[in-house]
């Protein structure tokens, strides 16, 4: 088989090709305007930035290369008995633009088993760490800790030709997300099972191995594993942890140090920490409403009451999409399929039907559907994986293979330093006054 190096190198060379002839072509043509009201609320809508691994549709969701969630699930190889996709296919598929075959996952998980190995200074500096320190936190260490091993940084080093980032990056790329299950499950274990660690499983898929580290060696649990580290990876490329990466790594900081920024980025409660308040949020309403399963009248006045107090309802809204997250729906039919019963999941589904209207009648949430993270966090609980706080590094683990996918890609086809202008609003105000023609105007 030709190696994936080799085929990814061959697809970006072509790529590159035709970015070249449709600049040289197309360069000029202007693609969109931008108000002021743009740069001052988070620039939605505006395209900066090319992504080539996934594409998001405000209203049918995520396509990773063309392909939906559930064409995914559908079409990516299974680990034998199973029927949720190996994510490490859709890694694959990010990379390439194809769809792998079952022998070209069983390469890729070999490729990651063999590369997994993490060395002992990353857990010694992860003790370091109080144990109360936030699991995110020990993340974004445990992978400084590892950028020690990077071989972009050291290739650079030695004088490395730009021609040769790509080949370092793709290096770098494949050892992280061969190392990170190893690493997110170090902490857990350390932070919740005293300390008592499991070794790696060679015969287990990348999720399946990941699941069994953590301690769950339950073939549904390896399931659910697959299905959301499938449905975490990549989300285009606007959002913060995929942008961050993308920012960081266009100064050429290596692999480590670019996803290490990411992750932080995941961290923040309205992007990836959001998993963790949506089931701290219903706990919190269990507990004050005194019932497992609330009503949806109940629900409905403690939602109102969250919004009173100035919160966000967590799990709920997006800055692109405008429809139910496909993502929130793949989980929603694994719940139906795997726990129908289970209080937690039905209370998951009662907040949908109910949350909606009222986010809609504000008149101001431009989308009042739920996200990906409203469904996360109860089916983990379903298996006894009740650690919220720990909920962000699955998220993190899994947006590893969208975001160093797209990262291989940045440095194979030489994108430059990102670097877009800002201006003041003393300039602005200039500008209205017709006393700055900054914008040409
Ligand atoms: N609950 C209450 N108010 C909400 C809301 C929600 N779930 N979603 C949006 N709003 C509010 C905004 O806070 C904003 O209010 P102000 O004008 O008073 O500041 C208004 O509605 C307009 O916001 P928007 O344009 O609809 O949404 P944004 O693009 O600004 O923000 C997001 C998007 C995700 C940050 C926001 O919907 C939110 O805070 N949701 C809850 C947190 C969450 O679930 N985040 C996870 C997103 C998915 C992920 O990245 O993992």
């Amino acid at each position: 088989m030709q190696s994936i190096k080799e085929r990814f190198k061959s697809k970006a060379d072509l790529v590159g090709a035709d970015i070249k002839q449709l600049l040289k072509e197309h360069g000029t043509k202007v693609i969109g305007e931008v108000t002021l009201a743009q740069i001052y609320q988070g620039m939605r809508g505006v395209t900066g930035l090319v992504s080539e691994t996934s594409l998001l549709d405000a209203n049918e969701g995520i396509r990773f290369r063309g392909y939906s969630i559930p064409e995914l699930r559908e079409k990516l190889p299974k680990f034998p008995g199973g029927d949720e996709p190996l994510p490490e296919a859709l890694f694959f598929l990010m990379l390439l633009g194809e769809l792998p075959t079952s022998d070209e996952t069983e390469y890729i998980t070999s490729t990651l088993q063999r590369r997994s190995h993490v060395p002992n200074y990353v857990f010694d500096t992860i003790e370091a760490l109080p144990v109360s320190s936030h699991p995110m936190t020990q993340f974004v260490v445990g992978i400084m800790a590892l950028q020690n091993g990077s071989q972009f940084a050291k290739s650079y080093a030695a004088g490395m030709n730009k021609k040769d980032y790509w080949d370092a990056t793709f290096d770098d790329a494949l050892d992280l997300i061969g190392r990170l299950p190893r690493i997110a499950a170090y902490i857990y274990r350390r932070k919740y099972k005293n300390g008592i660690h499991i070794e790696p499983n060679g015969l287990l898929d990348w999720s399946g191995n990941f699941a069994h580290m953590m301690g769950y060696g339950d073939f549904e649990f390896m399931e659910l594993m697959r299905l959301y580290m499938t449905i975490h990876a990549d989300h285009e490329g606007g959002n913060v942890s995929a942008h961050t990466t993308h920012l960081v790594g266009s100064a050429l900081s290596d692999p480590f140090l670019s996803f290490a920024a990411g992750m932080n980025g995941l961290a923040g409660p309205l992007h990836g920490l959001a998993n963790q308040e949506v089931i701290k949020w219903i706990y919190e309403m269990r507990e004050t409403l005194g019932v497992d399963l609330p009503t949806k009248e109940q629900i409905s006045v403690y939602v109102k009451q969250t919004l009173a107090e100035g919160k966000v309802v967590p799990g709920y809204g997006h800055a692109v999409l405008r429809k139910t997250d496909p993502r929130f729906t793949a989980q929603m039919e694994f719940g139906k399929k795997h726990m129908p019963d289970d209080a937690l999941v039905q209370t998951v589904w009662q907040i949908y039907d109910t949350v909606p209207d009222i986010l809609h009648s504000l008149g101001k949430v431009k989308n009042p559907y739920p996200n990906v993270d409203a469904h996360s966090g109860a089916l983990l609980v379903h298996y006894g994986m009740v650690e919220y706080e720990f909920y962000t590094v699955l998220f993190g683990v899994s947006r590893s293979l969208g975001v160093l996918a797209s990262l291989c890609w940045d440095r194979a086809l030489g994108f430059p330093l990102e670097r877009p202008k800002t201006v003041t609003t003393d300039l602005v105000k200039q500008w209205l006054e017709g006393k700055d023609n900054i914008w040409g105007e």
